[in-house]
């Protein structure tokens, strides 16, 4: 065998699905889970700092100012089950207010997920730290030494906008299950905002974004003995009003013909592959999200310039 192939063999075969899928489709759609590998991984990071990236920054602010009373409100002694952690740079400020019983950090990017661990693990020596490597939109079962505690999801960043409304309801439901009655769920949910300020959140002139967005192409090429030329494509935000949510592309600048894993395809020029969807959600769209998802909000937070909300709910 070749070593590319080697490679291609030992590759997620859920990620070779979805990307023969996706490039077969039309329009052409590949699911953003995908963009965290290890690389797609610390290129968000930065996207986190660029100043155009406001949601981190905002996010980050309203758990730090209200963290205290989330506490109050929540209680100690739960388990705090974080979906998607990435690098849990937020999680130390929650853990701090409401002194949990464990934290349950759940992440898709293996290797991250346990550097990321081991950071928090310094700084909580006291906390038992539980990592779980999944994709936390499918069902995921919870680690035995958390049975009978009661529950605290935490589910920031607004990754809720990756997902199209009806996924996002179904999500909300199965964390119902997952977490149990009695649980609650804290979630960060962007807002709906003048398209400029959007646009420069995801299209910024550092150009980072571009190449969070444009190192799926890479990944491909890496793991599924992909010949994309990627200097053919470039990286397009588009905010879609219809839908209310931003829209990242890659857009092809020239015609191109590649294969994955030895299957062909052509692109026109112009043509794109859909790769990520950001749904942003107004004050009162937000509640009609968590209650259509089984989740009843009891509280919210947000920044003077309404540009981000942090929601607490009970299930
Ligand atoms: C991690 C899904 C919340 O939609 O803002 C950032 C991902 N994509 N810049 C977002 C992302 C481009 C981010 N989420």
């Amino acid at each position: 065998m070749s070593s590319a192939a080697a490679l291609a063999s030992r590759a997620d075969p859920a990620f070779r699905a979805d990307v023969l899928a996706g490039l077969a489709m039309r329009p052409r759609a590949i699911p953003a889970r995908w963009f965290y590998d290890l690389e797609g991984s610390r290129l968000f990071e930065r996207i986190t700092t660029l100043p155009g990236y406001y949601p981190t920054r905002v996010e980050t602010a309203l758990l730090k100012a209200h963290a205290r009373e989330i506490g109050r409100i929540v209680g100690p002694g739960r388990a705090v089950v974080e979906f998607g952690s990435g690098s849990s740079l937020k999680t130390p400020h929650l853990l701090a207010a409401i002194r949990p019983a464990a934290y349950v950090p759940i992440d898709i990017s293996g290797d991250f997920l346990r550097q990321s661990a081991a950071a928090l693990a310094s700084d909580f020596p006291h906390l038992p730290i539980l990592p779980v490597e999944a994709d936390f939109t499918g069902p995921v079962a919870a680690p035995r030494a958390i049975a009978g505690l009661p529950r605290l999801g935490f589910f920031p960043g607004s990754t809720i906008g990756n997902l199209v409304p009806r996924t996002a309801v179904n999500l909300l439901r199965a964390m119902v299950e997952t977490l149990g009655t009695g649980a609650m769920l804290l979630i960060g949910v962007d807002r709906i905002k003048p398209v400029a300020t959007l646009l420069a959140a995801y299209d910024e002139p550092e150009g980072v974004t571009a190449a969070f967005n444009l190192n799926l192409l890479h990944r491909i090429n890496r793991e599924l003995s992909g010949t994309i030329p990627v200097d053919a494509f470039r990286h397009a935000a588009r905010w879609n009003d219809a839908l209310a949510r931003i829209e990242m592309h890659l857009e092809a600048i020239r015609p191109v013909a590649f294969t994955v894993d030895g299957v062909p395809f052509r692109m026109a020029t112009g043509e794109t592959i859909h790769t990520e969807n950001s749904h942003k959600y107004g004050q009162r769209d937000a509640r009609l999200l968590l209650s259509a998802g089984a989740w009843t909000p009891i509280r919210e937070w947000t920044d003077p310039g309404d540009n981000f909300s942090l929601m607490l709910a009970e299930a």
